[in-house]
Order: C-alpha cells, then sequence, then structure tokens
C-alpha cells in the first residue's frame, strides 16, 4: 500500500518529461501523489496503485504543470529607469544614455546607495509578483555593484530573499558586467579584480552558485573573460554568459568551450555558434523581454537551434533597464511572438530546459517521481494558453515542496 500526503486527481496533467510521444508530456486523466515534498506517483486515474492519502484533492480538470522556473533575472536593484525609457522614446539610444552616465552606471549608483534592507524590501515585492504567476523557481545575478562590498551585499540580499519566500533563489556573480568608474580604461584590472579576490571570497563564502560575465563590446570580450572563466573552474563554479546580445562577440563559442550551463540573448549568435552551444549541452536563453524593450530588429536564429537541438529556455531577464519584464509568462507570450517558439517550446523552456540552465534539471522542471513537488495549477482549457493569452491571470495555485504556497 502506497501512503501519500497529498494526492490531487481529477486533473490533467502536462509532465514536460523529455522524450514523451505525447505533446507536452501530457496525461488526460490525470492524478499525481507526493510524499515528503517529492513527486510519488504521477499518471491516469485508472492506474493509480492501492494508497492512503493524508489529503486528496479533486482538481475539476484544471491543468497542472511543473511550477515555472526563471533562470535569468537581475531582480535585485537601487533605483528604476523610467526615465530614461521615457528619453529613448524621445529618440536617445541605450548606447547614447550608457555614454551620459545612465544605463547600467545609473542603476549601479543606486544600488551601491541603497542599503540591504532597501534592496531586500524592493527585491520581495517582485519576488512575490513572480511566484503569484506560477514562478518557484528565481534566479538572481549581482552586477549593479561592481565593487566588493555591493556585490557581496547583492548576492547576500539574493540568499535572504531565498530563505525568507519559500522559493528557490540560485545565484549567480556576475560582477563582470561593466568596468565601473574606479576601473574606467582599466578593464583588464577589473577583471583581475574580480577573478582574484571578488571571485574567490564569493565562493569562499557561499554566496554564488554560478558566474557569469557580459560578452559585448561595451563591456568585455571573449578573450578577457576566458580568464575569469578558468578561475570560476578552479573554484568547482559553473559558468554562464551574456553572449551575442547587441553585437557577435563570440560568445556562444566561449560559452560552449568552458561547457556552461547556459548562454543568454544570443540574437547576433551566428549558426556555428549555435552548434557549438548544441554540441556543448548548453541551454540556449531567449530574453524576448529586452529585444523588445531596445527595439532590436535581429533574431536569435530559433530554427537553427531547434536544427541542431539545442536546449531551449526562456527568461524575464528582469532588470530596470532593459527589460523591466516581471512575469515569467508574459515572456512564454512575447517569445512565441517575437521568435516563433512554439507554446510547446515556451513551456519547455520554463521548465525542463530552465531547470537544466541552473544545474537543477536532476531535481526539478518535470513532473516525475523523485522530482521536487513544484507545481502550478492553472485555470486554462490546453497549456497552450499559457503562451496563448496576454494580459491574464491564470494561475490557480502554486505548490511549492508538495505545500501551498500562500
Ligand atoms: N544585458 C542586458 O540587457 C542587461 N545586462 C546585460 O548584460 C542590461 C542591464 C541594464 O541596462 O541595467
Ligand atoms: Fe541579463
Amino acid at each position: 500500500m502506497d501512503r501519500w500526503d497529498l494526492l490531487l486527481t481529477d486533473a490533467r496533467i502536462a509532465t514536460m518529461r523529455g522524450g514523451d510521444p505525447a505533446p507536452y508530456g501530457a496525461v488526460a486523466d490525470g492524478a499525481l501523489a507526493i510524499r515528503g515534498g517529492r513527486i510519488a506517483w504521477v499518471g491516469p486515474v485508472s492506474e493509480l496503485p492501492p494508497h492512503e492519502a493524508g489529503e486528496t484533492r479533486a482538481l475539476e480538470g484544471r491543468w497542472i504543470t511543473p511550477a515555472l522556473i526563471d533562470c535569468h533575472t537581475h531582480l535585485v536593484f537601487g533605483g528604476d529607469r523610467g526615465g530614461e525609457f521615457e528619453a529613448r522614446l524621445g529618440g536617445a539610444s541605450y548606447e547614447e544614455l550608457a555614454a551620459e552616465g545612465g544605463g547600467i552606471m545609473a542603476t549601479v549608483r543606486a544600488t551601491r546607495a541603497a542599503s540591504a534592507d532597501e534592496l531586500y524590501e524592493g527585491a520581495l515585492g517582485r519576488l512575490e509578483a513572480m511566484a503569484a504567476e506560477g514562478t518557484a523557481t528565481v534566479e538572481i545575478k549581482s552586477g549593479y555593484g561592481l565593487d566588493r562590498d555591493t556585490e557581496i551585499r547583492m548576492l547576500e540580499v539574493a540568499r535572504r530573499l531565498g530563505r525568507s519566500s519559500g522559493l528557490t533563489v540560485p545565484t549567480t556573480l556576475l560582477a563582470a558586467h561593466a568596468a565601473p568608474p574606479e576601473f574606467r580604461d582599466r578593464p583588464d584590472d577589473y577583471l583581475a579584480f574580480v577573478a582574484d579576490e571578488l571571485l574567490p571570497e564569493a565562493a569562499r563564502r557561499g554566496l554564488a552558485d554560478a558566474v557569469d560575465a557580459f560578452c559585448e563590446r561595451v563591456a568585455f570580450s571573449a578573450a578577457q573573460l576566458a580568464r575569469l572563466f578558468e578561475r570560476a573552474r578552479e573554484l568547482g563554479l559553473p559558468v554562464k554568459l551574456h553572449a551575442d546580445q547587441r553585437t557577435d562577440g563570440g560568445g556562444a563559442a566561449l560559452a560552449a568551450r568552458f561547457g556552461a550551463l547556459s548562454a543568454d540573448h544570443l540574437e547576433y549568435t551566428p549558426e556555428a555558434g549555435i552548434e557549438a552551444l548544441a554540441r556543448a549541452g548548453t541551454v540556449a536563453v531567449l530574453l524576448p523581454g529586452a529585444f523588445l524593450t531596445l527595439g532590436e530588429d535581429r533574431r536569435p536564429l530559433t530554427a537553427a537551434l531547434r536544427w541542431h537541438g539545442a536546449p531551449v529556455a526562456v527568461a524575464t531577464d528582469c532588470n530596470p533597464g532593459t527589460s523591466p519584464l516581471g512575469s515569467l509568462r508574459e515572456a512564454m507570450a512575447l517569445a512565441s511572438r517575437l521568435f516563433g517558439l512554439t507554446p510547446e517550446e515556451c513551456l519547455a523552456g520554463t521548465t525542463r530546459h530552465a531547470a537544466r540552465a541552473l544545474g537543477l534539471q536532476h531535481d526539478r522542471g518535470t513532473l516525475e517521481p523523485g522530482k521536487r513537488a513544484d507545481l502550478a495549477i492553472w485555470d486554462i482549457t490546453h497549456p497552450r494558453d499559457l503562451s496563448y493569452w496576454l494580459g491574464r491571470r491564470p494561475l490557480a495555485g502554486l505548490l511549492v515542496a508538495g505545500r501551498d504556497h500562500p
């Protein structure tokens, strides 16, 4: 006799299992059982084994999917950049505003000036809004401090958000986001500081789960970043990369060479770079919010990603400058329209492949026995509705490790 804590029945279940011949790995008249915060059983109601359940809930035909996973955000930051948004609509370019001290540096100044509590409160509101849309795992990057104290403070705030919210918050050190004013015209000295001091400290204190960098003409070159990635490797930390967002800087190839968890943006990645990502098993993370906000006209090569079999994820890139987007479900709706991803690819991109982009593929991202019981329950008629509708809030419930998330 199987003993379960919670049994969900009368559900339609998009398991998102890889290799399942059914679209979305769907189970029509399904049940899902949870024990100890993990999925204990999933399948058709007609095949339920003999069991005892502490609680049983009939979902009246609602859909269950894996809880969504946002694998790329800059959720912790000070200030906001609404003024720049207006100025850009008035004709100023992102690069012009950056040259005048706006852009990333405006947020760096505001973040340095903010206390840990202020950063925490601001990010907590954004995090709760994400959970209210079905997201239970939210990666958070540093990268608006660009000095020792503020980068560490951002990571500590992200860790605190993970402890207090009940959600999972993997952290990423993105100190190589830009060279700060103190190192103007000395980017190599700044990268040496990051590689030799900041990275080892973050690793020693267990503050970073991964290391990210911005590979771009306005930031750092692939050659400059290779040294940082070698250091990350020595310290046993996986790497990720903001690659080829505005220009082809060889970012995808660099990420593939280091077996990165993910390469993100990829608007200007050539097909050879995509082939390299696919061969390395590096997840291609597409960020439609930044594409849309920057008015970019070059798209990632969706057909080539498919053709080469690269795993593709979708994320919000939530940040105050280039992607003021707080809903991962809306990111799916945008990725289908702007990049031509199918609704099933969008959902795989915010579940199974997003888990892999964080190195969590063995723990979550699909509904299979043994995986963490992070589930979203939706008032929808078909999982494609999650990409189909804009501006709707179809979430009916969120379970995190088998418990109702408030
Ligand atoms: N790419 C982006 O779109 C953001 N960072 C990055 O590496 C920009 C962040 C910002 O403008 O604040
Ligand atoms: Fe980003």
